[in-house]
């Protein structure tokens, strides 16, 4: 078996790399077949050349806190794959930022890209700073120490670096400012920028609406309505944010929300300045979700994730790997209809199968998320055009292309028993895509 070979190649190569393995060995085990199909595909080392990086670039990120003290991090950017457009993706500020997980996501990033239908290669940077307790004078002068060193490798048409866990309006602000001083242009090198200088309306809403979309589709498959159904979400940062917004206002119920201290159940719901009121903990810095137990008078469980609740519909909106198989066994026993990563790889492989082999509606990151970078990639168009369009024109784009890419999943992924097998459609549609530009363009 071909790509039983590669992988083991590629453990033996990268040790220790586990998130990254693991999204690879996601993907291969999805195209096999179509891969053993396409003999040509196998001459030119499409998958061997397919899972490695373009390049990547790490560096030093000195710089001095608010008592005086040097304190040095770590920034990398992970070019991933530009076969089908300039490498594109976000940057994410967190004490858990790795070479091995950034080159997941830039792996993720470059099928996601691809499924888009929009021209965007594949990329991921950050760092191991972590902005929870730092001074917005600390936030900036670092955000600007890390494009002192990234200026050099981005630009429009060459890499366009977006937000991420970590990274939000503010940063994006603070690193924008610099590039533009440094590289004396301003052609909006960086997407999620503020509206009055390139950014994009919906973008920060995006890839919550677009995973709520995403789901929307996903119930019309069965003939399920969202009105009055169960949400679990996880995490209370942007994404969470967006998908609670959407949710709430298609007529779902969002009942809980969490953070790295634990997750918070309100049965009446989440709407109203509620929402509003995840804003403001983000914004707070603190990184956890306890005030809003306090504030709204809920439950509040420490040091437990949210999907130990019955719900109908759970959303991992925080990071990688937070729901374990452990995790999808209650769901499923709760009865849930339909769980979809709003979050990166939310799923570890073990949750995925068992969600596969139950036949629960399943929907994976690299599908349900693309929204975000979508409509980063629609800031771009505008900021090329030099124009701005309205919010309707920009939600009507995000609408289309989510079902789009719901429609891909369901071409390759759709099996005998009419079953859709999300997760196998979009990694075939994205690599189909890849892959056949790859191919086009010769072995470079
Ligand atoms: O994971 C993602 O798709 C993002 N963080 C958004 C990337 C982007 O370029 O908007």
């Amino acid at each position: 078996m071909k790509t039983e070979n590669i992988l083991l190649a590629l453990e033996a190569k990268h040790p220790g790399e586990h998130e990254y393995l693991q999204a690879v060995k996601e993907v291969l085990h999805s195209i096999e077949d179509v891969y053993n199909q396409h003999p040509e595909f196998e001459k030119a080392g499409i998958i061997e050349r397919l899972v490695e990086p373009d390049r990547i670039f790490t560096f030093k990120i000195p710089w001095v806190d608010d008592k005086g003290n040097v304190q040095v991090n770590l920034g990398y950017r992970v070019q991933f794959n530009n076969a089908i457009g300039p490498y594109k993706g976000g940057l994410r500020f967190h004490a858990s930022v790795t070479p091995s997980s950034l080159k997941f996501l830039g792996f993720e990033q470059t099928f996601k890209n691809a499924l888009t239908t929009l021209p965007m290669g594949g990329g991921k940077g950050g760092s191991d700073f972590s902005i929870r307790g730092k001074s917005n004078a600390e936030v900036m002068r670092f955000c600007q120490a890390f494009m002192l060193e990234l200026w050099r490798h981005i630009g429009p048409d060459t890499d366009v670096p977006a937000g991420d866990i970590g990274v939000g309006a503010r940063e994006i602000g603070y690193l924008y400012g610099m590039y533009r001083k440094l590289a004396l242009e301003n052609t909006g090198t960086l997407t999620g920028k503020g509206l009055d200088y390139g950014g994009s309306l919906i973008r920060p809403e995006a890839t919550g609406f677009g995973g709520l979309y995403f789901v929307y589709q996903m119930l019309k498959t069965k003939g399920i309505d969202i009105k009055g159904k169960t949400v679990a979400i996880s995490g209370f940062g942007n994404v969470a944010w967006g998908a609670t917004l959407k949710a709430t206002e298609m007529g779902a119920k969002v009942v809980t929300i969490s953070g790295p201290d634990g997750y918070v159940y309100d049965p009446a719901g989440i709407s109203g300045e509620k929402i509003d009121y995840m804003l403001e903990l983000r914004n707070s810095g603190e990184d956890i979700v306890a005030p809003y137990a306090e504030k709204y008078g809920v439950e509040f469980f420490p040091g437990k994730r949210p999907w130990q609740q019955k719900v109908d519909i759970a959303l991992p909106c925080a990071i990688q790997n937070e729901l374990n198989e452990e995790d999808a066994k209650t769901l499923i026993d709760n009865g849930v209809t339909c769980v979809a990563e709003i979050s990166n790889m939310g799923c570890t492989a073990e949750a995925v199968d068992l969600f596969i082999e139950k036949k629960v509606l399943f929907g994976p990151g690299k599908a349900v998320n693309a929204g975000g970078v979508a409509t980063s990639g629609l800031e771009m168009t505008q900021n090329a055009m030099h124009l701005n369009w309205t919010e309707a024109e920009v939600d009507e784009k995000l609408h289309q292309i989510m079902k789009s890419i719901h429609e891909q999943c369901c071409i390759y992924g759709k099996q005998p028993d009419g079953y859709i097998n999300y997760v196998k459609g979009a990694n075939v549609a994205g690599f189909m895509k890849v892959a056949r530009a790859m191919m086009a363009q010769g072995v470079v």
